[in-house]
């Protein structure tokens, strides 16, 4: 059923994403007058070992934001050494990509150009077959649609609320279907608007669409959410439970975790453990992402020891999607989950071979969008492609945010019957 098609254009374009900073979106032409589009996302909470984005760094345009010299990459050196390639052959264009590059961490043509690249020629290999890119990644096998995740309350780097913790996520885990997840998300989500606006406080939104006012604690972010969860109707824990991504990176300092912004103060590891152990004894919480700092190894083995049984703990900064960094904390018991970002890595196949090492493991996978993103809808199709079960898209506000869980409705509508739809943590 595929039949060769040949790269034969690639043209990048200086977009706009949803922070008002330029990124990169590229298309793919190819022989058979098939053309698809790929649109790269940006973090604000970025891991130190992310694969570099190729910024231009001249201060007179977008603060040194500017991606002109990547839309360079993708046009003069990419285009020259693609063309002409079967499009199908994803492995291939990827390694080729990675040793013209030729850095570690692909700072020389940018991680920017490269995904933008990677996820186009995916999508245009998809669209020459006719067939959807979730089916396109995974074959007959992509039936699973992922639990969403939803960044209802925002914080740390993406708001200027009172909160140090960065994301406080429902869970819909008791809901039968993907449609039906986000019923329920988006339920809540409305029924926390009314109790903040009952309490005077702001409902005005964060970086990704959760709301970010002022309460007076961390923990009150928590108890809020559950009251939002029972106004709503639903039973919190056995519908609708919580995950945290406190992105604690961005609050560790030489002198312990500085959770000051909220009144705690500074914590050491231990304290910061323990302070989660309480969360989690008293509150619904299923999952915690990056609870600790990007190069505390030791905190993440802690605190799989203590909690692991019963809580999955997600490596964000800590993994960078990276295969490298994945089979050292499989092998280190330093979690039991990757969150997965194709950004973090720059390109299709290592984000698959991140996925599948994670899978092959017994660890779950959480595809992930960046606080600033586009209205691009790769990541939805890699989650089912790829069979991931879970997925993080922010609050059930702002488009670019909901045209992810828009296309998942639309996949699980496509595949009817043959949708499949689980609770991760069951
Ligand atoms: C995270 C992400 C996405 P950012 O920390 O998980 O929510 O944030 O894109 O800013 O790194
Ligand atoms: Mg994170």
């Amino acid at each position: 059923m595929t039949s060769v098609s040949r790269i034969q254009r690639l043209e990048a374009l200086e977009i706009i994403d949803s922070r008002g900073h330029p990124t990169l979106q590229v298309t793919v032409s190819l022989s058979d007058g098939t053309t698809a589009t790929a649109a790269v996302p940006s973090g604000a909470s970025t891991g130190l070992h992310e694969a570099a984005e190729l910024r231009d760094g001249d201060r007179a345009r977008y603060g040194g934001r500017g991606v002109r010299k990547a839309v360079a990459s993708v046009e003069k050196d990419i285009a020259a050494t693609l063309k002409g390639r079967d499009v199908h052959d994803q492995v291939g264009i990827d390694e080729h990509m990675i040793a013209l590059d030729g850095t570690a961490n692909k700072s020389r043509l940018g991680a920017n150009s490269l995904l933008g690249t990677s996820m186009a020629v995916a999508q245009a290999a998809a669209a020459s077959d006719g067939r959807s890119l979730y089916a396109h990644l995974g074959g007959e096998a992509a039936t699973l649609l992922p639990m969403p995740f939803m960044n209802v309350l925002n914080g740390g780097k993406h708001a200027d609320s009172s909160l140090d913790f960065q994301e406080f996520m429902l869970v819909p885990l008791g809901a039968p279907s993907f449609a039906e997840a986000m019923r329920y998300g988006v339920e809540v989500y409305a029924a926390l608007r009314e109790l903040l606006r009952a309490r005077s406080l702001s409902t005005a939104v964060g970086d990704e669409g959760g709301f970010a006012p002022r309460l007076e604690s961390n923990e009150a972010a928590c108890a809020i959410i559950v009251a939002a969860i029972e106004r709503a109707g639903y039973h919190p824990g056995r519908d609708v439970a919580i995950a945290l991504d406190p992105a604690a990176s961005s609050f560790a300092t030489a002198a312990g975790y500085d959770l000051s912004r909220s009144g705690t103060g500074i914590l050491d590891r231990e304290a910061l453990l323990a302070l989660y152990g309480r969360w989690i004894d008293t509150w619904p919480i299923v999952s915690i992402e990056d609870g600790f700092a990007e190069d505390d190894w030791t905190a993440f083995q802690a605190q799989t020891a203590a909690h692991g049984a019963r809580l999955q703990i997600v490596g964000d900064d800590l993994l960078v999607t990276n295969p490298t960094f994945i089979e050292r904390a499989i092998v280190q018991r330093a979690g039991n989950a990757a969150l997965i970002k194709p950004n973090q890595i720059g390109t299709v196949t290592e984000t698959a071979r991140s996925i599948r090492l994670c899978q092959e493991a017994g660890w779950g996978t959480m595809v992930s969008h960046r606080s600033g993103e586009t209205t691009d809808t790769f990541i939805a199709d890699l989650a089912v492609g790829l069979g991931c079960g879970q997925i993080k898209s922010g609050a059930p506000c702002r488009g670019e945010r909901l045209a992810k869980y828009n296309r998942l409705l639309a996949i699980e509508a496509e595949l009817g019957s043959r949708a499949r739809f689980a609770n991760p943590f069951a």
